[in-house]
C-alpha cells in the first residue's frame, strides 16, 4: 500500500445506521408500548408531520411500520454483514424495554429481543454502536409528565440505563445517550428529542410563535437531557468500564453569508448556540461562558444548582458522535425558513438535493478540524448521507449513482480530517437500509445501501434489494477507504 492509500486507520469503524422508530415497526408487539412517534403521521416537505392525540384510524402513521426491520432482523443482518459492515450504529425503543416509561419492572420481551439482535450481530462478527434514546419517548411521558421538562425523567431514564447497560453487558460497548440532542434548542427538538408535544400539533423546524414559557421549557428540558447524559455516563463506566459512551449531535456548520462583520458575528453566535451550547455541557461539563446573559436577554430563568454542575461535571462523555448533511449560511439580516430542516440562509455556492438540503462534502472536514481543535475527543460520524428518488428495476437492481457519488466526496473529505491530525473513529453513513424518514415520514426519501420495496403508505412486499451504492461501499469497505 502506498502512504496515499493508507488514509484510514487499521480497526476504523466502518459502518452504517438506522434508529429503531424508523425500521423496527411492530409498534404494538409483545408489549411495547405507544412513543411520541408512533403518534406523529406523514408529511411531506411542504406539510409538516403532526402529532395526534389519539391514533385515527384514516391517518398514516409511518414509524408505525417502518421497514419491518423488527420481523426481519436476522436477514437485515445477514446483509450487513456481507456488506461488511464493522459496526452497525441502531437504537433501542425505550418502550419496548418500559412500555410506559415509568413502569416498575421492564418489559422481559422487549430485553429478549434486543439480546438476540445484538447475539444475531455478534455471530456475524458486527458490533453494536446503540443510541438509548432515538426520538421515540414513551408517549406517557409526554403526556403525564409533559416530556423533558419535568425533572421526574431523569430518574425513569436511569432506570432505563441500568437495565439496558446490565443486560447487554458484554455484548454493547458503545453507547450514545441522546440522538442530536442539541435540536433541543427549536420546536422540532423540543418535540422530537424533549417530548413535549406542539401546541399546533405541527412538527416543524421552528415555531415563530413560540412563547417564552415554551422557549424557557426548552432550556430546562435540555438541562434535565445532559443531566441524565451524565449520571448515564458515570452509571455505565460503574457497571462496565469497558463501556465508552458518546454525546450524539447534529453536525451543524454555519458559514458567514457575506464578509460583513455582522455576519461574521452571527456565525459565530449560531455556531455557538446550535453547536457548542450541548458540547460544552457534555464534553467540558459546563455551561458556555455567554449563557447567562443569553439566558437573561431572552428571560430564560434555568438556574444550574452547586449539585447539577457536580453532577455535569463528573459525567462527561468519553467522544464525540455527529451526524452530518449539510451547512447552512448566517446573515445578520437574513433567517432562513423557519418550516425548513435547519435555520440560516441559503448558500448561493452549493447545489441542493431534492429535499433542498445544500451538498458541502469540504464542511465535513471543516467541522471535525473545528470540533476537535475545541474538544481533543475522538470525533464518530454516525450519520452521513442522501436523500434520494430510487428506483428498483425489473431485474431487482437499483442505479442509485447519487448516493455513490455524495459519499464519495465526503469520504474523501473525511480523509483530509484524518490526515490533518483529526482522531477519527468511525463512520457511519445514513442509512444502512431504506427506512422511513424522520423529517417528513416518506419511504421514498431513500438514503439506504439495500433497497426496500415499500411506499409511503405501506404498499409492497418490503423485500430487500442490493442497490449498486452496495456493493461500491463493499470494497470501500474491503479497502479499508483506499478504493473509493
Ligand atoms: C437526522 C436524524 C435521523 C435521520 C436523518 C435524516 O437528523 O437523526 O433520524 O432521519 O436526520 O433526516 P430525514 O429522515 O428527515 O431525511
Amino acid at each position: 500500500m502506498t502512504s496515499a492509500e493508507q488514509r484510514f486507520p487499521e480497526g476504523f469503524l466502518w459502518g452504517a445506521s438506522t434508529a429503531a422508530s424508523q425500521c423496527e415497526g411492530a409498534w404494538d408487539k409483545d408489549g411495547k408500548g405507544e412513543t411520541i412517534l408512533d403518534h406523529m403521521t406523514n408529511g411531506d416537505h411542504d406539510n409538516p408531520r403532526r402529532i395526534t392525540m389519539n391514533i385515527e384510524p384514516e391517518l398514516t402513521y409511518p414509524s408505525q411500520r417502518g421497514c419491518h426491520q423488527y420481523e426481519r432482523f436476522e436477514e437485515d443482518i445477514a446483509l450487513f454483514a456481507e456488506l461488511g459492515l464493522k459496526t452497525y450504529r441502531l437504537s433501542l425503543n425505550w418502550a419496548r424495554i418500559f412500555p410506559n416509561g415509568d413502569d416498575e419492572e421492564p418489559n422481559q420481551a422487549g430485553i429478549e429481543h434486543y439480546r438476540r439482535l445484538f447475539q444475531c450481530m455478534k455471530d456475524h462478527g458486527i458490533e453494536p454502536t446503540v443510541t438509548m434514546t432515538h426520538y421515540d419517548i414513551p408517549w406517557n411521558l409526554c403526556v403525564k409528565y409533559g416530556g423533558w421538562k419535568n425533572r421526574e425523567l431523569i430518574p425513569l431514564f436511569l432506570n432505563y440505563a441500568r437495565t439496558i447497560f446490565t443486560e447487554y453487558k458484554g455484548l454493547v460497548k458503545r453507547w450514545l445517550t441522546f440522538n442530536e440532542i442539541n435540536f433541543g434548542i427549536v420546536s422540532y427538538g423540543e418535540c422530537v428529542t424533549s417530548g413535549i408535544i406542539p401546541r399546533s400539533g405541527k412538527v416543524v423546524m421552528d415555531d415563530p410563535d413560540a412563547t417564552n414559557e415554551e422557549i424557557n421549557d426548552r432550556f430546562l428540558a435540555l438541562h434535565h437531557e445532559y443531566l441524565a447524559s451524565a449520571l448515564a455516563v458515570k452509571l455505565a463506566h460503574e457497571i462496565d468500564p469497558e463501556i465508552q459512551v458518546g454525546c450524539m449531535q447534529t453536525g451543524f456548520s454555519f458559514y458567514p453569508l457575506t464578509s460583513k462583520p455582522e455576519d461574521a458575528a452571527a456565525q459565530q453566535r449560531d455556531m455557538e448556540l446550535w453547536m457548542y451550547y450541548s458540547l460544552d455541557v457534555m464534553c467540558k461539563g459546563h455551561y458556555p461562558y455567554w449563557a447567562p446573559r443569553y439566558f437573561k436577554d431572552r428571560g430564560i430563568t434555568l438556574t444550574v444548582s452547586d449539585e447539577d454542575q457536580a453532577i455535569l461535571k463528573e459525567g462527561t462523555v468519553d467522544f464525540i458522535s455527529f451526524s452530518y448533511y449539510k451547512t447552512d449560511c448566517s446573515s445578520a439580516t437574513i433567517k432562513g425558513d423557519p418550516n425548513d430542516w435547519a435555520y440560516g440562509a441559503d448558500n448561493p455556492e452549493l447545489e441542493k438535493s431534492d429535499w433542498g438540503w445544500a451538498i458541502d462534502p469540504a464542511g465535513l472536514r471543516w467541522l471535525c478540524n473545528d470540533l476537535y481543535a475545541r474538544y481533543e475527543m475522538p470525533l464518530m460520524i454516525v450519520e452521513n448521507g442522501l436523500g434520494e428518488y430510487d428506483k428498483l428495476e425489473e431485474d431487482g437492481s437499483c442505479h442509485d449513482e447519487g448516493h455513490i457519488v455524495y459519499l464519495r466526496k465526503h469520504i474523501e473529505a473525511l480523509a483530509q480530517a484524518i490526515r490533518d491530525g483529526v482522531d477519527v473513529i468511525g463512520y457511519c453513513p445514513w442509512s444502512a437500509i431504506d427506512i422511513v424518514s424522520a423529517g417528513t415520514g416518506e419511504m421514498k426519501k431513500r438514503y439506504g445501501f439495500i433497497y426496500v420495496d415499500a411506499d409511503d403508505y405501506g404498499n409492497g412486499s418490503y423485500d430487500r434489494y442490493r442497490k449498486d451504492s452496495f456493493f461500491w461501499y463493499q470494497r470501500v469497505i474491503e479497502s479499508n477507504g483506499s478504493e473509493l
